[in-house]
């Protein structure tokens, strides 16, 4: 393909975390690149996710971007946990910052892309426009695509998903809330929620395990040891397993006494957020070991919740502590000792319908004014395969993941040349700080296509092959598999049962990438 034949070389779908580093490295490097999201402003998930309560489970210091030293100086976060509007203060910050706004183009949904002969992306946009780039990048997030469930009936108020709240912002000052769902986003919800609302109506399928944030103002002394020593900070987050620092622990939690194992627990219950994962090594491949933090979890549970019966409803019981994403709230627990915050147990009472006034179970109607859906994403798939995406002699991704995601190392896709797929199901992905993964894709993505000057890329489908059985394998050790997860595709109903991210950590993970890269880009083929 002659150079300056597309209109650029490069498309990225997405102005999210990724989606702006992406095109800040590739200008870097000379590169033409168009953006094109959906939303009306940058920000991917943190445009979207508005919900009352909505903030980063990981701490703000770590999730953040690395790449420019003067950024990181220049910004100083204001709580632990950052709330969803200073996480986006941020990134309009970073759009300005490096003035990356004149490349992207807002309100434009990607809706089609094809592989075109002799060698380009064509990509099409919901407002009829056709632009073609020799390189196509999706930075379309992981848990962009909203699961609204069908639910038979229909209900006269105002409903809204946690993932698409309008940005006007709702009042529910007074209002009777129905909350469907206790995922993060319930869980975080909920509280916040409670405060204003007049009753608030839980409706839980499946009862979550959460550990406390703990959160509070950024303590300024946390934030100048941050910036004094990020270069060594950084690369520990880069080469740990999670991207986050859970200061892990080498010891079975089987190996030491029930006191040791309970005072473990309890200091990081005390100190908060998601370390307590790393409180002993085999939590996630041992069900006895992972029973001991579970026991744990079910303890704080009943002596926070003061009704016995409400209780025992919340324990949750059907999945390894871990196998599901662990929530992180402020009050979760506590909210149920409010006169005006009432648990629908969908277990014992389905939902039947939704009636005009409410929400009919099994066994009552619950009048509501206000439905909150707080149900989730269809994850990692669900963006990419919103979009039709059709790569060598037409074909459809759609089809060829019919069965569930295949991809090289969840960059890319064998028989769609030169399409990369930044944190695609087959990497650490959503088991990782983001923010971590994001980068490490974009400097890969961004260094790949320097060396491949303009040459096509395309994965090898036996390294493809080879990988997907490589993800699988790892997962299967572990417990991951064992609950009906998002991870698993398992909350959406015919989606394929496939463990999509890999477990193998994002410190082995990067030296793979890195190693493929150094031996010629081994198990993809190039022109
Ligand atoms: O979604 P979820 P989420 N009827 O899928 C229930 C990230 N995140 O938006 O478990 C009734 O976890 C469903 O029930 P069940 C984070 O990675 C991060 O909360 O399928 N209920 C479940 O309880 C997180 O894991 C942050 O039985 C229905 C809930 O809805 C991911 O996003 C904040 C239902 C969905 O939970 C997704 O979290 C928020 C139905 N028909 C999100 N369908 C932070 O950084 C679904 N449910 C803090």
């Amino acid at each position: 393909m002659p150079p300056g034949s597309t209109d650029h070389d490069v498309i990225i779908i997405g102005a999210g975390f990724a989606g702006l580093y992406m095109l800040h490295r590739l200008r870097g490097q000379g590169l033409s690149a168009r953006v094109l999201e959906a939303g009306g402003g940058v920000g991917g998930t943190w445009y979207w996710n508005r919900y009352p309560g909505a903030r980063c489970d990981v701490e703000s210091l770590q999730y953040s971007y690395s790449f420019a030293e003067d950024l990181q100086r220049e910004w100083t976060w204001t709580e632990r946990y950052a709330t969803q509007p200073e996480i986006l203060r941020y990134l309009d910050h970073v759009a300005d910052r490096f003035d990356l706004r004149r490349d992207i183009e807002l309100n434009t949904r990607v809706t089609a892309a094809s592989w075109d002969a002799p060698g380009a992306w064509v990509v099409e946009t919901d407002g009829g426009e056709r632009l073609s780039a020799r390189y196509l990048v999706t930075a379309v997030g992981c848990l962009s695509a909203a699961n609204l469930p069908r639910l038979p009936g229909s209900f006269r108020g105002p409903s809204y998903h946690t993932g698409r709240w309008p940005a006007e912002g709702v009042d529910l000052a007074g209002r009777r809330v129905a909350v469907i769902g206790t995922g993060s986003s319930g869980i975080q919800s909920i509280p916040v929620i409670a405060e204003s609302a007049e009753h608030v109506t839980v409706f839980q399928r499946t009862p979550n395990f959460s550990v406390p944030a703990r959160n509070g103002p950024l303590r300024p002394e946390d934030d100048q040891w941050f910036k004094a020593n990020h270069h060594e900070l950084r690369h520990q987050l880069r080469t740990s397993h999670s991207g986050l620092f859970t200061s892990p622990n080498p010891d079975s939690a089987l190996a030491v006494t029930e006191e040791e194992r309970g005072r473990e627990f309890e200091a990081r219950w005390e100190r908060g957020g998601l370390a307590f994962l790393g409180a002993f090594s085999d939590l996630m491949i041992s069900e006895e070991a992972n029973r001991t933090a579970a026991d744990f979890v079910r303890g704080k549970i009943r002596a926070t919740v003061r009704d016995p019966a409400v209780a025992d409803l919340l324990l949750p019981g059907d999945h390894p502590l871990g196998s599901k994403r662990v929530c992180v709230d402020t009050g979760y627990y506590a909210a149920y000792n409010r006169p005006d915050v009432t648990l629908a147990d969908l277990r014992t009472a389905p939902i039947r319908e939704l009636t005009p006034g409410g929400v009919r179970t099994a066994d009552r109607e619950h009048p509501v004014d206000v439905i909150v859906y707080a149900t989730g994403f269809d994850a990692m798939t669900g963006p990419l395969l919103a979009i039709d995406i059709r790569g060598k002699g037409g074909l459809s991704l759609r089809e060829k993941w019919r069965a569930g995601p295949r991809s090289y190392l969840g960059l890319m896709s064998a028989g769609f040349p030169n399409l990369f797929t930044i944190t695609g199901p087959g990497s650490p992905s959503v088991l990782s700080n983001m923010i971590v993964s994001i980068e490490q894709h974009v400097d890969w993505i961004a260094e790949c296509l320097d060396r491949l000057g303009g040459r096509a890329l395309d994965a090898d489908p036996l390294a493809e092959d080879a990988w997907v059985e490589q993800v699988n394998e790892i997962a299967g050790l572990t417990l991951f598999p064992r609950a009906n997860s998002w991870y698993m595709g398992a909350n959406i109903p015919g989606k394929p049962r496939v463990f999509m991210p890999f477990v193998g950590g994002v410190g082995v993970y990067r030296d793979i990438c890195a190693e493929v890269a150094a031996n010629g880009y081994q198990g993809f083929l190039r022109d």
